[in-house]
């Protein structure tokens, strides 16, 4: 019992010890960072909107997230008709990819354009993508990862299309 305490003892100071090597031994050890916002710069004037999605920003959800959120828990609202742009970012070692749609159990793009091409296939770490589209219709929409498998293991956020907003959100 003891000697069972001391050893874990000894496991949690290496532990602490390690993550003080360097970079590549935080990264190791941790594999998780601040979860970064989703709209990074919209000009209500010109009704346009950029949204910066991050597949696998941390370890939430087993990696199965975009900026650290998964299963709905992060959602981002866009004034209906404004032209929304997505800048795209894979941090995971796994293929991943976004795709709008209508439904979080769906992969086909919600209006013309609302997806990445080749988003089946994804793309791999480090790699970036945009898509652009206009929110022209109010209502309830998804941001999947459209690899299969992906969203059924949560790898979804919600994006309203707003017909009162004044701003994204
Ligand atoms: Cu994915």
């Amino acid at each position: 019992m003891l000697r069972s305490r001391l050893t874990a003892l000894v496991a949690g100071s290496l532990l602490l010890f390690g993550s003080f090597l360097g970079p590549a031994a935080v990264s190791s050890a941790a594999g998780v960072r601040a979860t970064p916002p989703i709209v990074k710069a919209q000009n209500p004037a010109k009704k346009t909107v950029t949204l910066f999605i991050e597949a696998q920003a941390n370890g939430a959800n087993s990696g199965f997230n975009f900026n650290g959120l998964a299963k709905g828990k992060g959602e981002v609202t866009v004034p209906r008709g404004w032209e929304v742009t997505v800048l795209f970012l894979n941090h995971g070692a796994i293929p991943h990819s976004a795709v709008v749609t209508k439904s979080a159990t769906s992969v086909a793009p919600a209006f013309p354009g609302a997806g990445m091409k080749n988003a089946t296939a994804g793309v791999g770490k480090g790699k970036r993508a945009r898509f652009a589209f206009r929110a022209s219709r109010a209502g309830t929409y998804y941001i999947v990862c459209a690899v299969p498998g992906h969203e059924p293991a949560g790898m979804w956020l919600r994006l309203i299309v707003s017909a009162s907003a004044k701003r994204a959100d």
